[in-house]
Parts: structure tokens; sequence; C-alpha cells
């Protein structure tokens, strides 16, 4: 890897942290990033399924998950993980993640995860050549590309910092706070960084300084390289032996901080775990020395650092960086209050997922009301076979007579002088678990059943102890001897045009039993419609999970919804065309039991 991060780098981010991410999303905008450097986001305990953050003026919506596993499945190019859970939780995260695969490296930004559990960590991802950054980190950047969170800070400071796009310094840091002032060093004084990482301030973090300069060193972009240490720790003495046997041949600049540790009678400990000095070889004045023996350019203190880079810069005598264009982050931003992904009017001509109408809609396009629904409804171009299904369904219930509970609601409601819409709604409020809508709790209810692998009498068994006659089974009129002739018109599409249709076949048995007990508990139109959906959806390949929230949602019961309003419409426009006068129902059709209220 010559690269920590490119342009195209895409991250999973562990934890909700909206300001952190908002940040990236800020500075994606700023250089042009066509992509959102966040994919997704993993939130064990949100129950929504994405979170708006703005990019530039226009707002984007980064997907949720509940775990790593499920966000790395639905964004497998998103390879770094930057993992912002707490000191508790962030070394069981990036075990799994390392575990899931797929990680090229994972920024661990939490402190005082034990050292026993950090050092086993930071092993196995170096068995697995996955970079860790951190723990106890800000993270790294790679300007004009990719940046992790917080780094660099605002975009003022970002752009002030020369951290919009790639200068020629490759810069390691323990500390993040001092990474962003190295940052503005370099800025004034070169021409800014090609790439820099904080390895944080841990006793034991995943990369060190080696790691990150050898990467450097063979990254065509990166000129020379600076190397910020501190007292504490040998890390820096791995860089001397590069240097002496030629794996590190680019110009370096080094300091390490804590050189006042030498007025203090005891060791010092300064603010991070790691700057300590335990030897007089991890004191900053002898490492100082050691690496300038070494040849590594380092100054006589931190205040001559600058000018230190300035020289070292000054004699590589690189060519100009031409800036690159940027765009401005407007300062005011206003987050939508409604979001729409099915369909958008803003054109000359308004889209179905993607479509213009009249790609959809024109009768040369072949395309039917099946397409519509697919794409309105589903957000996919469904196959022929499927949106003919679909056609099929919404054709064969349009209608039943003018005796079933909504037909006769509508048309009563006609009678009584209301509008098309109005007894159109009566109707259509009548369709629920008995009447029409049974559809979703038939695909529910066999589903469970089929997927338990109950039997037939089992499941009658446990629809009995919930105590609710099993939907999509029984009808008023239709029976063994009256059959349904809706029902065999879709099981007859369903054998020539369906792959298979397993929960038809297991639903099936199911009506053997029950019309064994009474003829009319056969298989009924909602039924027969809800297992055949879920047959279709599987057969197109979704997801159990996608499968179970098209039921929960109630998308089975509005095939019953549409197909029906043509009827109802039907039956109303009948009442007006006929003028029939308001309907009054027959008294000698009531009984009437009214004993006179008692007194309390
Ligand atoms: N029993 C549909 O009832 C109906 C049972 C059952 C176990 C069952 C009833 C039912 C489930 C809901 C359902 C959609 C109310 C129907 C539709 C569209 C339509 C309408 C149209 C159109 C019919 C008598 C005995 C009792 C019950 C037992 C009944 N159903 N046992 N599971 N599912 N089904 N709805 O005939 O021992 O005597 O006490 O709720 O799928 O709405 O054309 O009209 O296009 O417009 O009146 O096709 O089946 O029977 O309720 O008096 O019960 O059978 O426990 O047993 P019935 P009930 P017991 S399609």
């Amino acid at each position: 890897m010559e690269q920590l991060y490119t342009k195209d780098t895409q991250a999973i981010f562990w934890n909700n942290n909206k300001t952190a991410i908002q940040r990236m999303l800020d500075y994606d905008y700023t250089i042009q990033r066509k992509t959102p450097s966040v994919a997704a986001i993993v939130a064990p305990t949100s129950g929504n399924k994405f979170e708006k953050f703005f990019f530039g003026p226009d707002e984007v919506m980064i997907p949720l998950f509940k775990t790593t596993a499920d966000a790395k499945a639905a964004q497998p190019q998103a390879d770094v993980l930057l993992n912002f859970a707490s000191f508790r939780t962030a070394y069981d995260v990036t075990m799994e993640a390392l575990k899931i695969g797929g990680f090229s490296s994972i920024m661990i930004t939490a402190e005082g995860i034990p050292e026993r559990l950090a050092r086993g960590m930071n092993e196995k991802a170096r068995a697995l050549g996955v970079t860790v950054i951190g723990p106890a980190t800000v993270g790294a950047i790679t300007p004009g590309a990719f940046k992790v969170a917080n780094i660099g800070g605002t975009i003022t400071n970002i752009v002030n910092s020369k951290l919009h796009r790639a200068g020629s310094c490759g810069l390691v840091t323990r500390s993040g706070g001092l990474f962003n002032e190295l940052s503005n060093i370099i800025a004034i004084n070169a021409d800014g960084i090609a790439e820099g990482v904080a390895i944080g301030g841990d006793r034991f973090v995943g990369s060190v300084f080696i790691d990150n300069l050898l990467r450097m060193e063979k990254n065509p972009e990166v000129k020379y390289m600076i190397l910020l240490g501190e007292v504490g720790g040998t890390e820096e003495y791995k860089v001397i032996e590069a240097i002496k046997d030629g794996r590190i041949t680019k110009p370096v600049i080094a300091w390490c901080i804590g050189t006042i540790a030498k007025y203090y009678d005891s060791g010092v400990q300064f603010g991070h775990a790691g700057a300590s000095a335990n030897a007089e070889s991890e004191t900053a004045e002898f490492k100082n020395r050691a690496m300038a023996e070494a040849g590594i350019h380092v100054p006589a203190s931190f205040n001559e650092l600058p000018a230190m880079i300035k020289k070292v810069f000054t004699d590589l005598n690189l060519a100009d960086i031409p800036e690159p264009a940027m765009s401005v982050c407007p300062t005011v931003r206003r987050s939508k209050e409604f979001i729409c992904t099915i369909s958008d009017d803003r054109g000359d001509e308004a889209t179905y997922a993607g479509f213009p109408i009249s790609s959809v809609a024109t009768p040369d396009t072949g395309k039917g009301i099946g397409d519509v629904v697919s794409l309105l409804w589903f957000k996919k171009q469904y196959p022929k076979w499927a949106t003919d299904f679909i056609e099929t369904v919404i054709k064969t219930v349009a209608d039943h007579g003018p005796a079933v509970s909504g037909a006769h609601n509508a048309k009563v409601t006609a009678r009584a002088g209301k509008s098309v819409v109005e007894s159109l709604v009566t109707g259509l409020l009548t369709i629920g678990p008995r009447f029409g809508g049974a559809i979703d709790g038939a695909a529910e209810h066999f589903k469970y059943a089929d997927d338990n692998g109950l039997t037939p009498k089992e499941f009658l068994g446990y629809m009995k102890k919930e105590g609710i006659p099993i939907p999509g089974i029984g009808h008023r009129i239709k029976s063994l001897k009256n059959p349904d002739l809706r029902v065999t018109g879709l099981m007859n599409y369903a054998a020539e045009h369906f792959p298979s249709t397993p929960l038809l076949d297991y639903a099936r048995t199911v009506e053997a039993l029950t019309t064994s007990k009474k003829e009319n508990l056969i298989l009924n139109v909602d039924g027969t419609i809800g297992i055949l959906m879920v047959d279709m959806w599987r057969a197109l390949g979704y997801s159990e999970e996608d499968i179970n929230e098209f039921i929960s949602s109630g998308t089975l019961n509005a095939f019953f919804i549409v197909g029906r309003s043509i009827g109802f419409i039907g039956h109303v426009l009948d009442e007006k065309r006929l003028a029939m006068p308001m309907y009054r129902h027959p008294m000698d059709d009531i009984l009437y039991d009214v004993p006179v209220a008692e007194k309390i």
C-alpha cells in the first residue's frame, strides 16, 4: 500500500458521531469528492435506517446499521473502519471487524483500552495486514482525498493549513493536537502535506512511526518526511535503523518533544499514556541526539523546527503545486423536512424511480401498471413475469359484486349524496382483516409456519392458540363445491410463470386440512395473493428481512386497495348514474332487542 487513502476511499463509521461525520462530509464537498467518504454508520441502539447530513448545500442520507457485519455486507467497498466506540467497546469492535475482514485500515479513537488487550489487538491486525491507527488518536488524512473525522479541525483551519490538497510532506506525529499545529507550520514554511498520520498517544498503538514512514517512502507524492515523536518508548530507533540500512532514503526531519523532562527531579508522565521515559534511551533528549547522529534533520529546539522545515523543503527545489478548484460549503443550511426516494418532478418531465413518465406511460413502451407499481412501490424494474403478475392481481381483485362489505358501504354513502372520493374512501375503510385486508396477515402467518417447519396440524394448533382465524383461509360463499375461479386463475398463472412456488405448495397442504374440517375453509383470494407475493419476492432475490418489512408495512393489502378502488368507483358511479335515492335499511331486517336501561 503506497497511500493510506485515495479519493475513492469510503469508511464505515462506528458510532453515530454526527459532528465528526458532518466534518468529513464538509471536507468531501470542499475538495469536490464525488462520493461521501462515509458509506455507512454503525449505530447499534438506533431504530432509524439512515441519518441525514449536509453535502454542500444539499443533504444526503447515510444508512445506519445495527452491526458492523451488516454495514460491511451492504457497503463492501468501504474498506476503512472509523472506530469511534468508547474505550469499553472499542476492542470488541476492532476484533469483530478483523474477523469480518475486508478492511485495509482501522482507526481507533478511544483512549484507555487496557494495554494487554491493545497489544493483542494490534498484533492480530498486523498479522492480517490491516493498518491500525490509534488507539487514542484523531486519525489521519490524505489531503485532497480523505480525512478522518476531526483531524485538521474546521474547514477554515484545514484550508489555511493547506490540508485541502496534497503537498509534498509525509507527516507522522503521536499527538493529534500537535498534528494540527505541525500541519500549520508546514503550510507556512513549505507546500503542505501529502499524507499525515497521528499514530496515537497510548503506549501500545497499532501502526508505529516506522510503518507509516516506510509506506510514505514508497509514496511518490511524498518528497520528504517529518516525524514528531515524544518522550517515552523506543519507536524512533526503528526509524534510525531503517535510515542506516537504506529502507528510508527520503529526507527526514524529526523532533521528540518532552526535552523539559530533564529539569524535573523524578520521571515525568506527560499527557499521553505513553509519554513517560522508563530508561535514558527513552528520553526526548537522548532520542533527538541519536536521530541527529543517524543523519536525520533534528533542530536544536522545537522553536527552530519551522526554519528547518523551510530549509529542507527549499533545498528540494520542488515545482509549485497548482491550487485545485474548491467548493465552498454554505454557512447557513436548512435541513429538509420531507424525503422522497421514488419520484422527482424537478426536471422538464417528472420521473418514476428515475424513468420519465412518458417512458412507462405511452402505449408503445409496452409498460403497464405492473411496471409503474414496481417502480413507485419497490423502486425496482421487475421482470415481465412479475409485473404481469401484479397486473393480474389488480385486475382480479377489481370487483366482486355489490354485496361485499366495501362495495355495499360505498354504495350507501353515494346514495347519501356524498362525492366519489368520500364514497370511495368509505368503501376502502371497510377493507380489513376479514374483508380484503387479510393479505399481509396471510403472508405473515403462512411464512412464519413454513419458515419454522410447522406441519399443517401444528400450524392450525398454533393459530388456535393465538385465537385468530387463519388469515387467507375461508370464504363466505366460495368453497370446495363452489371454487373461487379467481384463485384458480392466480395459481395457474404462478404455475406457468413463477420459477417455483414453495410457500403456495405449503399453503395448499394447510388448505387440504382446513377443507377436510369445513368445505368453505379454502385458501381464499387474499391468502393466495399474499402467499404468491412472497414466492414472487423470493424468486426476485429479496432477502427475508426485506420481505418481512414489506409485510409489516402493509404492502400486500395495498394490492387489494388499488384493485378494489376501481370496483368501488364503478359502484359509486353506478349509483349516481341511476340517481338512486338515499338508502334506509328495512326495519324488518333488524332484530330489535332494546331493554329499558337500568337506573344506577
Ligand atoms: N373459520 C372470510 O367466514 C371469513 C376460519 C375458521 C380457521 C379461518 C372467515 C375469516 C380469515 C380472514 C380472511 C378474507 C370471514 C376473505 C375477502 C375478499 C372477497 C370477499 C367476498 C372479495 C368467512 C365459521 C367457522 C368457525 C370459524 C371457522 C372460519 N374461518 N377457522 N381459520 N380462517 N377468514 N378474509 O364463513 O367451529 O363453527 O366456531 O375470517 O381471509 O374478503 O367475496 O365476499 O373479493 O370481496 O362467515 O372475496 O373465514 O365463517 O367466521 O362464521 O366461522 O369456521 O372458527 O368455526 P364465515 P365464520 P366454528 S376474502
